[in-house]
């Protein structure tokens, strides 16, 4: 039925559904959650003590004061008794007369954190063997009126991962990041492959090893009587600005045959209903309707990410059931086509080739229970004042929370989104294939509705690994049949179970099997697929090396640092204040870290001279490192089409390769984003015989620019300046100033000059940077007067600072006030004045006093 949305109004109707992407309320059947009045034991001992749901064991014995901080000092490294244990959670509830007359009874386990026997009133009614699933039953013959128990025995992971190791006629191939010896595992087995848990919690290079068992999603009961709606998937089939076909698929379990009538509503508006006969059973009925002059759903930096609220309706005899989601009208296509390159790979969103800027995204914490609404916004609004406009979720985590995906699809965020299988090989027995078929599914058809998923991919570096670390060489050279085994599993997993999934369930989404992948073939290579460029860090080449080669997507890349010196305070004791200590070294967890940072730092900077220094120094390494990066790709637009930097955020306080830490301070590389990820930049280019100004643009229309250069000293006396016309060419990258490095620098001291872009388009500016001509070790920095003015405001604090000569990469900081600084590590030019904001709930005594400002000068 074509109608046009706003012009059918049914006051009654207007009901306004929650933010909630997929929600499943109902008025014929009752719901009731299980997630209080739980307490939890070291199974056999019988000491209950009361137990967060959504939870874990960790957490919990942390709440009873039963186990220190895991993240303090070394105290992992005495907590790994906790993942050899069993554990019991128990708790109680009332079922009354009317819910326990319904025809049925189904109780949902949203996710059990992992090898779970699960006990209704003293019987068992589930084992269950995977934490990324959730499990629905029929418990209408265990369930009792009154009083019921529901128990739940969680078998340590780890014993039953050294029994299916054991028993498994191969050693599943896992990489360095198990870190079986820091878990005391006996005989250092890697059992995580077996494991259908979050990969990570066994250990990463930037986590620690910490197992968790638990309650990790909500639990529910459903009692209804004549029919249930399951699930609403709707397809967008085929979308353009003056109209979207959609079709609602409604999944319903109906106890008997029965007629029914299905309606959809937008935003409370009824759009159209549909009578139909229901079957007994669970089938799925269509409802297809078109919306006249969509509002589009535009990812970050495009447009609006305009959502609708649709509410699908059952209406049964028996009253009605009802489930919403939101909905966010565009196409998203991956297109790879053959090219003068090679093939492409770029995706475009509502027919416009977009370049995707952002990050990889790994879980929040190590015990998820611990990660805040407020953290998930922190971190996706932090992305989107980035200018990101994707993230991917990378296979070694978790399948995210609701929040996290409405979060996406609130601030514009396009989702990469990995299955879970990242670095290791997997077993191919029929019941491993049988629980990832299971999972996948679940997690497809969970999060299909989400405007923000763009692409499904199989995993994480696994075929890199098989085929390029050795993996396939060594395997068939100590146990052939199990190299042969590891490959048929890694067919079946990523060829066949995988992709039938994505095809079953979310046909309209394209599947990649693993990353990095060049074309269909096994290697990678630079002009097909995507990349994970990882010859910055791992190989020890300059970051200028980001700007030759760039692929035709890199999804990973990076660079390291430790954490602001108020992040490291909070783990360690003033001793601890070395890379080379004990602590800090086990803070550490990539097996090249420090070393890397040091030699990195030694290439551009002079050497700081303690630790605070090196903090400050190794912060503004990272950032200026991942910015060539950005910059390199950006500029390569549109052969490269999308810059996903390792790795946004943290699951502790440690050095990795975040951007920002573990309590969520942006580090120096997070500001270098916002500027590198603008929709319009001009990048200097100084490296080769000519000064190159590249102009990127990601708006689709040209623009008329203005260009504007200049070189002063770092006094301020002006050297030379230059300004022009330029054109801002659309969605593309172009050079828009040329002239030899020779003739320009004739006479100008390299060591005290500093050049100035600035970009304006349609009289705006829109861009504006710094740049050198020599490393920062080479320039004879100046010592600047700073004029700093605070003053308190509604936020916080306002901070003005000027300078008399350059001063480079200021920080500023309140020592251990917590906040959000809007600008920092930024170089302020001779005569120039700077404000930035201190957001802040503190109340920070003496304010004047407690600001500290510190300029790359005073490192040495
Ligand atoms: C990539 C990622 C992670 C890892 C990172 C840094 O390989 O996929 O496995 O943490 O590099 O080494």
């Amino acid at each position: 039925m074509k109608t046009l949305i706003h012009a059918i109004f049914i006051a009654f109707t207007l009901l306004l559904v929650t933010a909630c992407s997929n929600s499943n309320s109902s008025t014929s059947s009752t719901v009731i959650h299980l997630n209080d009045n739980w307490k939890f034991s070291e199974a056999s001992q019988n000491e209950w003590l009361s137990a967060k749901v959504p939870g874990c064991i960790h957490t919990d014995l942390l709440n009873h004061d039963l186990i220190d901080d895991p993240f303090y000092r070394l105290n992992e490294h005495d907590l790994q008794w906790i993942d050899k244990n069993d554990w019991e959670y128990k708790t109680s509830f009332i079922i009354d007369k009317s819910t326990f007359s319904k025809n049925r009874i189904n109780i949902t386990f949203g996710g059990l954190d992992t090898y779970a026997d699960v006990y209704l009133n003293d019987e068992l009614i589930l084992k269950a063997d995977n934490m990324f699933r959730g499990w629905t039953l029929n418990c209408k013959e265990h369930i009792k009126e009154g009083e019921n128990t529901l128990r739940i025995y969680f078998h340590s992971p780890i014993k039953v991962g050294l029994e299916l190791y054991d028993n498994y006629p191969y050693v599943v191939q896992s990489s360095a990041n198990d870190l079986a010896k820091i878990g005391k595992v006996p005989g250092e087995k890697w059992v995580s492959p077996h494991v259908r848990k979050a990969p990570y919690m066994f250990g990463w290079d930037w986590g620690p090893r910490l197992v968790t068992s638990g309650i990790w999603e909500p639990i529910s009961i459903k009692a209804w009587n004549t029919a249930r709606l399951d699930n609403i998937h709707t397809i967008q089939n085929h979308i353009t600005e003056q109209s979207a076909q959609l079709t609602s698929v409604f999944e319903v379990e109906a106890n008997e045959a029965n007629d029914a009538t299905l309606s959809i509503s937008i935003d409370g508006n009824i759009l159209t209903s549909k009578k139909v006969n229901l079957k007994k059973g669970t089938h799925t009925y269509n409802v297809d309707f078109e919306i006249e002059n969509p509002e589009l759903w535009w990812s970050n930096g495009l447009g609006e990410a305009h959502l609708y609220q649709l509410k699908g309706e059952l209406q049964t005899t028996a009253g009605i059931e009802t489930f919403s989601h939101t909905l966010g009208i565009r196409s998203i296509e991956l297109v790879r086509e053959n090219d003068e390159v090679g093939r492409s790979f770029y995706f475009k969103l509502n027919g416009k080739p977009v370049f995707m800027k952002g990050a990889n995204y790994i879980p929040n914490d190590v015990f998820l229970d611990r990660v805040s609404p407020e953290k998930y916004e922190h971190i996706i609004k932090s992305a989107a004042d980035c200018h990101f406009n994707m993230l991917r979720v990378w296979g070694g985590g978790i399948y995210e929370k609701e929040i996290f995906y409405d979060l996406c699809d609130k601030y514009g965020i396009l989702v990469w989104q990995d299955f879970m299988f990242a670095c290791n090989m997997y077993p191919g027995h029929p019941e491993f294939l049988e629980s990832v078929k299971h999972e996948a599914e679940y997690n497809v058809r969970r999060l299909r509705n989400h405007p923000s998923i763009a692409l499904w991919c199989g995993n994480n570096e696994i075929l890199g690994a098989w085929f390029g670390w050795g993996w396939k060489e060594n395997n068939e050279k100590e146990q052939p049949h199990g190299a042969k085994a590891m490959w048929q599993a890694y067919k079946d997993i990523f060829l066949d179970v995988l992709p039938k999934a994505v095809e079953a369930h979310d046909p309209a989404k394209q599947y990649w099997a693993s990353s990095p992948q060049a074309g269909d073939t096994i290697k990678t290579n630079k002009i097909d697929g995507d990349d994970h460029d990882w010859r910055i860090w791992f190989r020890d080449v300059p970051f200028i090396t980001y700007h030759d080669g760039a692929a035709r997507f890199v999804s990973e890349y990076g660079f390291q640092s430790f954490p602001e010196l108020k992040t490291i305070k909070k783990y360690t004791i003033p001793e601890d204040y070395d890379i080379n200590s004990e602590v800090m070294k086990s803070h550490q967890r990539s097996f090249i870290g420090n070393g890397a940072i040091k030699r990195y730092m030694d290439n551009y900077y002079r050497n700081p001279k303690d630790f605070e220094s090196f903090l400050y120094v190794g912060l503004l390494l990272q950032a200026e490192g991942i910015r060539t990066g950005i910059e390199g790709h950006r500029i390569n637009m549109p052969t490269t089409m999308g810059s996903l930097y390792w790795q946004l955020n943290d699951v502790w306080p440690a050095a990795s390769w975040s951007s920002i830490d573990y309590f969520g301070n942006w580090k120096a590389l997070q500001y270098f984003t916002r500027k590198a990820f603008s929709p319009i930049i001009a990048v200097p280019d100084t490296k080769t015989d000519d000064l190159l100004i590249y102009c990127v643009s990601d708006n689709f229309d040209d623009k008329q620019g203005r260009l504007e250069l200049e070189i002063v000293d770092f006094e301020g006396n002006k050297l030379w300046s230059y300004q022009d016309e330029v054109k801002v060419k659309a969605n593309t990258s172009s050079i828009i100033f040329k002239k030899p490095l020779k003739e320009l620098l004739k006479g100008i001291n390299t060591t005290n000059a500093v050049l100035s872009t600035k970009l304006f388009a349609e009289g705006e500016l829109v861009y504006s940077t710094t740049s050198y001509f020599k490393e920062p070790m080479e320039l004879n920095l100046p010592s600047p007067k700073l004029k700093v003015l605070t003053k308190k405001t509604d936020v916080g604090y306002e901070i003005s600072i000027s300078t008399d000569m350059l001063a480079k990469n200021v920080y500023l900081s309140f020592d251990e006030a917590e906040g959000w600084y809007s600008n920092n590590y930024f170089d302020l030019l001779p005569g120039e004045t700077k404000t930035i904001i201190f957001e802040t709930e503190e109340n920070i005594e003496d304010y004047t006093s407690k600001l500290v400002v510190r300029t790359l000068n005073d490192t040495y």
